[in-house]
């Protein structure tokens, strides 16, 4: 069985997108990242940098193994599994390339703009022209990657279109059209048909946020230094 420490965000589909896929058991433990979870001493434990996802694999030899980073848990889980990613090693290195690529780039530009958009004060435009023009050119990274491909890794869907996905399902609510990115349009639709996405991007919809956050919730997710994890502890 598989602990997946989850909340219903980008982030966080990644992971149940690839478990709902893999068809496996797993055990969700909801980290409420509003209330202040991610700083739980707990939590630290398995995910050193008060984010989630995180999972436990307790199905291992010896003591259960702890994984961190949406790309590292993924790379895990595919190889783990023999699913989702080629074996060859260009393949392999590829897959790493666009794990990469989303980790470094699409996933923090994206989070990032999605900031500026849904909680900067509205007078910043600096900060949110930044990110706004880094995602657009994230999309087009991708748009071209997809020119010739069905999927991010060629004719397979893998480990790299389920990172990817998310933070590109989100597009048009933060105010940005996909109708300069033809292939991300095309390929968006084609994960979105699968009953696995569905299911992973419907995991503890209950939680979602329906209003903006409150002044408990705004001091738990903004303004985060050295020192919070140590405060709440
Ligand atoms: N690079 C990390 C990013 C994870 C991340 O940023 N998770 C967010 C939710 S989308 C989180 O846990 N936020 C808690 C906070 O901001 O305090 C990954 O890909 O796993």
């Amino acid at each position: 069985m598989i602990d997946f420490y989850y909340w219903p965000t980008p982030n966080g589909w990644k992971v149940s997108i690839l478990l709902e896929e893999l068809g496996v058991a797993y055990n969700t433990i909801p980290v409420n990242i509003g209330q202040g979870d991610q700083f739980k001493p707990e939590f630290l434990a398995i995910s050193p940098n008060h984010r989630m996802p995180a999972i436990v694999d307790h199905e291992v030899e010896g003591e259960p193994v702890a994984i961190f980073e949406s790309g590292a848990i993924m790379f895990y889980l595919a190889e783990k599994h023999g699913r989702f990613m080629p074996t060859d090693p260009l393949g392999r290195k590829e897959t790493l390339e666009w794990l990469f690529w989303q980790v470094g780039n699409l996933g923090p530009m994206a989070g990032q703009y999605s900031h500026f958009v849904n909680y900067a004060p509205k007078e910043e435009t600096y900060g949110h022209d930044r990110y706004k023009n880094e995602y657009h050119r994230c999309l087009g990274v991708l748009d071209r990657r997809l020119e010739d491909r069905a999927f991010i890794l060629g004719d397979e869907y893998s480990i790299a279109d389920m990172i990817s996905w998310p933070w590109v399902l989100i597009a048009k609510a933060m105010g940005q059209p996909l109708d300069e990115f033809p292939n991300v349009v095309r390929w968006r639709a084609a994960v979105k048909d699968r009953p696995a996405v569905q299911k992973g991007v419907d995991l503890g919809k209950e939680f979602r946020r329906s209003a903006p956050p409150s002044e408990d919730e705004r001091k738990n997710l903004f303004n985060q230094t050295a020192g919070t994890a140590e405060q709440k502890a």
